[in-house]
């Protein structure tokens, strides 16, 4: 059994967060917290690795998809008129087609965080998908007030500004889906022996 804080999981600073100037506010959030950055680097990705990037089968598009539409059922929007049906897995394969054009925007900062529960840890530091419900103190929600209903009718993804796994076989699938073994390092934190 892995030691909780010996947990691993990917991080991607987006394009919108390379843009805007993020990065270093990103990688102190998770730095404070006493997760450590064990891999990283700078990519300009091809749409081909993003596609790899997320998942393809019907649960994650079901996922994906049924969260949008209680979003919009939630505002009273019709989810309807804005993806041509009302099917979570369709919905969620809209979504999909979207993430390309957004991840190949521009340069994205890849790392790998290890540290007490890191994939959990690191979701909650993340804050919500959708920025406009994302809370005061994540980076989504200190960062961004972007919402799908805004983002779908320009065709495009909400810009949440970063990614982190979501779960044990996300984060097993996206580190080796951008890390060597050798770009992955091993070393001690000054304060590992005081915090934990
Ligand atoms: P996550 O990034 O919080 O794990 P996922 O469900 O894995 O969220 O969705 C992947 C990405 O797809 C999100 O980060 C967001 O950029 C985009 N996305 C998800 N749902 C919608 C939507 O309803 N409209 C537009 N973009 C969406
Ligand atoms: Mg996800």
């Amino acid at each position: 059994m892995t030691h909780p804080k010996e947990e691993r999981t990917f991080v991607l600073v987006k394009p919108d967060g390379v843009m805007r100037g993020l990065v270093g506010e990103v990688l102190t959030r998770f730095e404070k917290r006493g997760l450590k950055i064990i891999a990283l680097k700078m990519v300009w990705p091809t749409a081909e690795h993003i596609n790899k990037h997320y998942p393809s089968h019907d649960e994650w598009f079901k996922s994906v998809g049924s969260r949008t539409k209680e979003f919009f059922d939630g505002k009273k929007i019709n989810v309807n008129e804005h993806f041509g049906t009302d099917d979570v897995v369709e919905i969620g394969k809209q979504v999909k087609s979207w993430l390309a054009d957004y991840l190949t925007a521009g340069p994205v900062v890849a790392m790998v965080i290890e540290g007490m529960h890191a994939i959990s840890t690191v979701r909650k530091i993340v804050g919500h998908t959708y920025p406009i419900e994302a809370l005061p103190g994540t980076i989504r929600g200190d960062y961004s007030v972007d919402t799908p209903s805004a983002a779908n009718v320009e065709k495009r993804v909400v810009k949440n500004i970063v990614h982190a796994s979501g779960n044990q076989e996300e984060s097993s699938h996206e580190i080796e889906h951008w890390f060597s073994p050798e770009e992955i390092h091993d070393y001690k934190r000054a304060e590992e022996d005081i915090m934990f």
